[in-house]
């Protein structure tokens, strides 16, 4: 999802495009550069063989409302601690302040949709939600390999230069797609396409290419509000605004520290990401199952026991979360999170689990070892607060214990 600086803008190389180097020999070898439609079908065309759904142009004047929308964002703060989204804001809003050159905006689209309902396991509240897209091998790595050989094309068929971006710095990535046609930014913020419904992963290319444009989509979204009214979190203000604050994507996945005491019920058993407002959408039911996604997706991480995921050391996290989105989070902020799915299963025999991280190093996770104990089991946890806190030194963990017992402390 969020990634800003992993994956690097792309710009093939001038020699290995047709054309590139000397001699009338070789200019007479040339093969001929394709006219705008004909580069267009082409780039569709390969992009649908590497198994993107959908592809199509956006101008790179085509998002003018972008600036104010991203600045009023910002203003607000609901951008949270992500720092980056303040950076280079200009050129976040604007192709064309990214890079000058560019003329067209190639917008695509890759569907990841379900085939069974990926609300279900909010059911068992003794196993993990790890949301769909983290489920998998990372899709930026998966879209990236895809883009280039896309932009590969369309270097050496229409001569241009090109740039590829999934998820980095700095693309508005849903108002360019919306702009290309691929679909409308919803009432929950995310692009919803008719074919497709709110599951796609979203890439660009940007060109020196100056191909036909496609027609911006319009916003279907009616009088439906099923994406607002199911935030477990309360996260959109007004339609068509989230505040990453208090959203559970934001706060399993960005988020650094400790989450509020208010926000922690609202989780539920949501370990990484969260998937409520765009199960919801009635756009769904016309989704096919994914094609190409499903290729990449990792079965075994659904539904995991919490009390296995709280046995994780550093290794072993690293382990069973290799490739995925999952393991850029760290041991220690996903831990914190499997604490409150803990704190929130209402079930007393996983009590132990947060008992047996009461003493971790991190004090992220022993905060929430105290927390999920105090929900599960305050006896036991009343029982072992004098002790713990004779030794605790963290500011933050003292204050989890302290909400159990502010007279323990007194005497300690
Ligand atoms: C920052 C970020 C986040 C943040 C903030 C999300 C957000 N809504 O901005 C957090 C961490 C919360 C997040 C969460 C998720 N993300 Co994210 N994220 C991004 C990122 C890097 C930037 C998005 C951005 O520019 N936000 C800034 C604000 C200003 O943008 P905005 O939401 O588009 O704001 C618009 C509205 O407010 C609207 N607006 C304002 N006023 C008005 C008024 C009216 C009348 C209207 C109509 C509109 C309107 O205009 C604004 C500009 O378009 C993009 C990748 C990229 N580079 O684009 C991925 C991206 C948006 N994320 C993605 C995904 C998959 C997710 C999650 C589903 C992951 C998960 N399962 O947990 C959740 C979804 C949560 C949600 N409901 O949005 C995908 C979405 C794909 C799609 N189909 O749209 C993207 C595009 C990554 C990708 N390459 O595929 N994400
Ligand atoms: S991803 Fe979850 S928490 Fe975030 S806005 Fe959607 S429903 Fe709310
Ligand atoms: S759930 Fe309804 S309001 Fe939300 S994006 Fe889908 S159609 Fe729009």
């Amino acid at each position: 999802m969020v990634c800003e600086d992993q994956v690097e803008a792309e710009l093939p190389a001038a020699a290995e495009r047709p054309g590139a180097g000397h001699g009338a020999e070789r200019a007479l070898r040339r093969p001929r550069l394709l006219k705008p439609e004909r580069l267009k079908q082409a780039v569709a065309a390969r992009a649908l063989a590497e198994g993107f759904s959908v592809v199509r142009v956006a101008g790179v004047d085509s998002i003018p409302e972008a600036p104010g929308r991203l600045a009023a964002w910002l203003e607000q703060g609901h951008q949270g601690e992500m720092a980056w989204m303040e950076e280079r804001t200009d050129q976040r809003a604007a192709p064309r302040r990214l890079w000058s050159e560019a003329r067209s905006v190639v917008m695509l689209g890759m569907s990841y949709a379900p085939e069974g309902d990926p609300l279900a396991v909010l059911g068992h509240p003794d196993r993990a939600a790890i949301s769909l897209y983290a489920r998998r091998r990372d899709y930026h790595d998966v879209i990236k390999g895809k883009l280039k050989s896309v932009a590969g094309l369309l270097a050496a068929q229409g001569g241009a230069d090109v740039k590829v971006f999934v998820d980095t710095a700095p693309v508005m990535e849903k108002p360019l797609a919306q702009a290309a046609g691929l679909g409308w930014q919803g009432k929950h913020t995310v692009l919803v396409s008719r074919e497709h419904g709110s599951w796609l992963f979203l890439g660009a290319i940007y060109t020196t290419a100056e191909l036909p444009v496609d027609a911006p989509e319009t916003d279907h979204c009616g009088s439906c509000r099923r994406c607002l009214d199911i935030c477990p979190t309360d996260a959109f203000p007004t339609p068509y605004q989230l505040d990453s604050r208090r959203c559970i994507a934001y706060l399993t996945i960005e988020h650094p520290g400790h989450i509020d005491a208010g926000l922690r019920p609202g989780i539920g058993n949501r370990v990484f990401g969260c998937d409520d407002c765009l199960a919801v959408c009635p756009w769904n039911k016309f989704a096919q199952a994914a094609r190409e996604a499903r290729l990449s997706l990792r079965d075994e991480l659904d539904a995991l026991p919490l009390a296995d995921l709280a046995r994780l050391d550093d290794a072993a996290f690293r382990s069973l979360f290799a490739g995925t989105p999952v393991k850029r989070t760290g041991r220690d902020r996903f831990l914190r999170n499997v604490l409150i799915a803990i704190g929130n299963s209402g079930r007393a025999d996983l009590a132990a689990s947060a008992v047996a991280l009461l003493a971790d190093p991190s004090p992220l996770v022993r905060a929430m070892a105290v927390w999920a104990l105090i929900r599960l089991d305050p006896p036991q946890a009343l029982t072992l607060a004098g002790g713990a806190l004779a030794m605790e030194k963290d500011p933050d963990v003292r204050r989890e214990w302290l909400a159990l017992t502010p007279a323990t402390d007194a005497a300690s």
